[in-house]
């Protein structure tokens, strides 16, 4: 059994929260803190039932019926102006036969005029994003759960018994293969920032974010050029790796050649199998997660991106802002406590495809040509690889370095220990070099 496993199983209230694990999320959606008094040890210290693998299994199944009764996704993208019906989203729980069942739809309520102009009022200075895999799928990124295109409706070639299996730790120390294919299609490299993404830096670059919380693991936010300290990677990244048994770091650049050239690289230390640190269903989160305690009560506007807000403890982040802050949904459906009639006072979501919404958002704030020239210089620049290419070793390949001792200070790390930090710093993958955020895009790009 995995450590972060054990834990979960616990019945006894947990000792405030020094760590966390990723799971599914089909208990904790609907719920505001409040109301998760029956759930086991969470990240409200709370009791919590049990999430299990089985259940996001479920949710998915669930989702896909749904989806049948419901307008393909695409459809629902183009009603951005209209409000969404509650038995097309594909992501509602109205036609599911869940608890929540709501008769109502859910209203979009022009909320991207009005939360243009609380930021053009100066009256949102500690932006929070929360964003997952939505965003990226402009830069040609499948996301999970979007019906034909998601990787999820895609996995048949990796012959794995369920689709969440390929993020189980305990399936992939029986068997890597199927997470390293996914993994050589998912690396940082071939694919760029998209609008976005570049958004995001804008609110950086206006001196607006207070930060971003992101469930990707492309990397992608970093190579458009929010720096580390504004970034939350939740869900971890490709950007260094470890053995994923005993913890150990292992070069990254290491670790991908060995993807890259269908081999497995193997721990120094113990000779288990290597992982870039992607953070896996029962697998801890990063420290840096736990920011949020501090961010999310100090944040004056949320603007979720391009999440189901199907995975926990992430999906629960939104409840935790004031409940007099504004919260703008943009997605291509209503998700998590937007799904709910009524919507929370100060909620506003705007449905449709979010590249083209969040243009239109950057029209209505007047930054849109700040950002297509912070886009343009960009392109004239070699994007940085955040992985860079593995130093030659006399000829070794990672997998050929199976048995070599490693210098005694490597084993010193966090990740060592029960509950330690994992990832909390990306260490030399760092490629940003944004300090001032009111610095020149141009400038800061061309550094
Ligand atoms: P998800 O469950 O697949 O949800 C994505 C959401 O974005 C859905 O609600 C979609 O409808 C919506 N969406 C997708 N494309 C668009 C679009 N063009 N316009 C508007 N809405 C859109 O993914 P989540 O991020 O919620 O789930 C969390 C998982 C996904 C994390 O653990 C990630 O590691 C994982 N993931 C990451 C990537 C990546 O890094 N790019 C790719 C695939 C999966």
């Amino acid at each position: 059994m995995n450590r972060s496993r054990s834990s979960w199983d616990k019945k006894a209230p947990q000792p405030p929260v020094t760590r966390i694990t990723r799971s599914s999320s089909s208990q904790a959606r609907h719920t505001d803190p409040a109301e998760t008094k029956d759930s086991g040890p969470g990240i409200y210290g709370k009791q919590r039932k049990k999430q299990t693998d089985s259940a996001l299994a479920q949710d998915l199944s669930q989702m896909s019926v749904s989806e049948q009764g419901g307008l393909p996704a695409s459809h629902v993208g183009d009603c951005s102006s209209e409000p969404v019906q509650a038995g097309q989203s594909s992501g509602s729980r109205s036609d599911q036969g869940s608890p929540t069942t709501f008769a109502a739809k859910p209203k979009s309520r022009g909320g991207l005029a009005s939360v243009a102009r609380l930021v053009k009022l100066g009256r949102c200075k500690n932006v929070v994003v929360v964003a997952g895999a939505g965003i990226s799928t402009a830069s040609g990124i499948p996301d999970f759960r979007t019906p034909g295109t998601g990787l999820y409706a895609n996995l048949e070639k990796y012959n794995i018994p369920y689709p969440e299996a390929i993020f189980n730790i305990d399936y992939f120390s029986n068997d890597p293969q199927p997470f390293f294919s996914l993994a050589k299609a998912l690396y940082p490299g071939s694919h760029r920032p998209n609008y976005i993404h570049f958004f995001i830096r804008m609110l950086h670059h206006k001196g607006l974010l207070l930060r971003m919380y992101t469930q990707n693991i492309d990397g992608l936010e970093k190579l458009c050029g929010i720096p580390d300290d504004k970034l939350v990677e939740a869900h971890g990244s490709f950007a260094t790796a470890s053995c994923h048994l005993c913890y150990t770091p292992y070069p990254a650049a290491e670790a991908k050649h060995a993807i890259m050239n269908d081999n497995v690289p193997t721990c120094s230390f113990c000779a288990a199998t290597v992982k870039p640190d992607v953070v896996f269903f029962g697998e801890d989160l990063p420290q840096k997660y736990f920011l949020h305690t501090e961010d999310f009560p100090k944040a004056d506007l949320l603007i979720i991106m391009g999440t189901s807000l199907q995975i926990e403890p992430f999906a629960s982040l939104v409840n935790t802002v004031r409940s007099t802050v504004p919260r703008l949904l943009l997605n291509r459906h209503a998700v998590g406590p937007f799904e709910k009639v009524p919507l929370r006072r100060g909620d506003h979501m705007e449905l449709g495809d979010l590249e083209d919404t969040v243009r239109r958002f950057a029209e209505m704030l007047g930054w849109n040509d700040e950002i297509e020239e912070l886009m343009r210089s960009q392109e004239t620049l070699n994007i940085p690889a955040l992985i860079s290419s593995p130093p030659s070793v006399s000829g070794q390949t990672p997998c050929q370095s199976r048995g070599v001792s490693e210098p005694p200070g490597r084993m010193e790390t966090s990740k060592s220990r029960p509950g330690a930090q994992r990832g909390a710093s990306s260490g030399s993958e760092e490629t940003d070099s944004e300090t001032d955020s009111k610095s020149s895009v141009s400038s800061s790009l061309s550094n």
